[in-house]
């Protein structure tokens, strides 16, 4: 049974489950969550948006559900966020405090303590479901990282629409290790369990042996993290009992799709999402499932695709095309960026996913790749080129820069900065990045040139580097 509500612990299951979810060493009944996070509530709810430094902890769960409950809006904090990064999502955000647990760069907010063994039992009004949840911070082509915003109605709609699709109901177990500062591990991984009233089991990290030890229905994973399953026969042979393996957040490699059904017995699922959209298409339980193909539209989205001219491209299985959205659980657009949204959707009211997609005639998707080599996927994260090239050019040694993402057999692609320079000391360049920005955006190769491919214009061609 699901409420509308957005409340996580709106659920009517009648019953109290003792293990609802289980992170690290922390295990947590619904009614500590409930009990614990309204204590949150209170001690929260005089702010408007709070950061949250979004460690796998139980507290950053009882901080989110407790600020879901106040209606108070959570700026999700990467834990491994540099200087300048950190620096620009607590002021673009506005966020006036910091609540839980902290590192020391609190950016001077004041603490609010989240206390594991507080109970309060306060009931809270729901907040309009057009109120905004989430601040999500994700990358651009250029500049600095975009707030996404999240309201609850959309986040509701999201999980409410891959629960039709995927049959998921409080009989199952999720068993996931993502990072909770995405949609992935955050809206997906924790909220989708809290709503449909499933266990989470949380591994803290992705790896195939915490997998394997979990004993869930239902697994999530990016795909990095599922090549990493796939070879590990062991592993991936004690996934056999679940229900469902569900992968998304960047392409499955086809060989890897067929080694888990080899192992497991089960043909993968793929979704398909954004930090922007939610979750948008899927292959669905009780439907076919293709290697390399992301399949369907859940329930209320509707997709096409265009051309560079804005024509129809036929859904032919052949022609590719710019994928459009639309859906309940797209986001309200970028916060301070007013340009950025504008553009981001057509006048007719469909969102620019900046995907290359081909629809066949029974209307399943397959993503070809971004329009824009400045995306990069690594590790299902996305970084923009030009973040990780403005920092770089703020080091003294680097003079010109161009960064791209290469193929890459565990990480899909991986970010290689071309550098020119004088007294480049590698590992420097990459750890610059990862002080600056975060240590998932820091190069994992530098190659050192005389100078960059540039054409008439003088403009970098990216193309000549990959
Ligand atoms: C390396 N390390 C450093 C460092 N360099 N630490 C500090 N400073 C430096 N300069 C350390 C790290 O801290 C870590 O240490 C270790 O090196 C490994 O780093 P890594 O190589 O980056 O991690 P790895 O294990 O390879 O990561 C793979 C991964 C990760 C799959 C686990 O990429 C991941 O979690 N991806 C998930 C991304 C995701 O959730 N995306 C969803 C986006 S939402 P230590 O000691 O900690 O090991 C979306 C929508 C949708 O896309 O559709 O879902
Ligand atoms: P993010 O904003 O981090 O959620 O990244 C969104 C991007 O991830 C999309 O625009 C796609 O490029 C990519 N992506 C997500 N899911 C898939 C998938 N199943 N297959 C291919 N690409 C994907």
């Amino acid at each position: 049974m699901l409420l509308t509500s957005l409340n996580p612990l709106a659920i009517n299951r009648g019953d109290d489950v003792p293990d609802a979810v289980r992170i690290g060493e922390t295990t947590l009944s619904r009614s500590d969550i409930l009990g614990a996070a309204t204590s949150v509530a209170e001690r929260v709810s005089r702010a408007e948006r709070v950061a949250v430094l979004a460690t796998p902890s139980a507290t950053t769960i009882l901080a989110v559900v407790g600020c879901l409950i106040a209606g108070v809006v959570v700026v999700p904090v990467p834990p491994d966020s540099g200087r300048a990064e950190r620096e620009h999502i607590l002021r673009d955000s506005g966020a006036q405090a910091w609540l839980g647990e902290t590192d020391g760069d609190t950016g001077g907010l004041p603490v609010v303590p989240v206390r594991l063994h507080a109970r309060s039992w306060h009931s809270y009004q729901e907040p309009a479901e057009s109120s905004t949840a989430f601040v999500l911070y994700t990358s651009g082509t250029t500049g600095p990282p975009k707030g996404v915003l999240l309201s609850r109605g959309a986040i509701a709609a999201g999980i409410d629409a891959l629960a039709e699709a995927w049959g998921w109901t409080m009989r199952d177990t999720v068993v996931h290790g993502l990072p909770l500062f995405h949609v992935h591990g955050l809206i997906l991984g924790v909220l989708g369990p809290l709503r449909t009233g499933s266990r989470l089991v949380h591994t803290v990290r992705p790896t195939p042996d915490a997998y394997a030890a979990a004993a869930g229905t239902l697994y999530f994973g990016v795909p990095t993290v599922w090549s990493r399953i796939a070879a590990d026969e062991e592993s991936a042979r004690a996934l056999s009992g679940a229900r469902l393996l569900v992968s998304g957040s960047a392409p499955l490699p086809v060989s890897v799709f067929e080694r888990l059904r080899e192992l497991t017995g089960h043909a993968p699922i793929e979704r398909y999402g954004m930090s922007e959209t939610m979750l948008t298409l899927s292959t669905r339980i009780d439907g076919e499932r293709r290697p390399g193909w992301v399949g369907l539209p859940v329930r209320g989205v509707q997709t096409r695709l265009r051309d560079e001219d804005g024509n129809d491209v036929p859904h032919d299985g052949e022609s590719i095309g710019g994928l459009q959205v639309r859906g309940p659980m797209l986001f309200d657009g970028y916060l301070n960026r007013p340009d950025a949204t504008a553009q981001s959707w057509t006048d007719d009211g469909w969102f620019v996913t900046g995907d290359v997609a081909v629809i066949d005639e029974s209307g399943f998707h397959r993503i070809v790749g971004r329009a824009s080599t400045d995306l990069i996927k690594s590790g299902g994260f996305r970084i923009g080129a030009g973040e990780v090239e403005e920092s770089l050019l703020g080091h003294p040694s680097v003079r010109e820069v161009a960064v791209v993402g290469l193929p890459d057999d565990d990480l899909g692609q991986r970010v290689v900065a071309f550098v020119v320079g004088e007294k480049i000391v590698e590992a420097d360049l990459s750890e610059h990045v990862a002080a600056e920005l975060s240590v998932h955006k820091r190069p994992r190769e530098i190659r050192v040139v005389e100078s960059l491919p540039r054409n008439a214009m003088g403009k970098v061609q990216k193309k000549n580097l990959m």
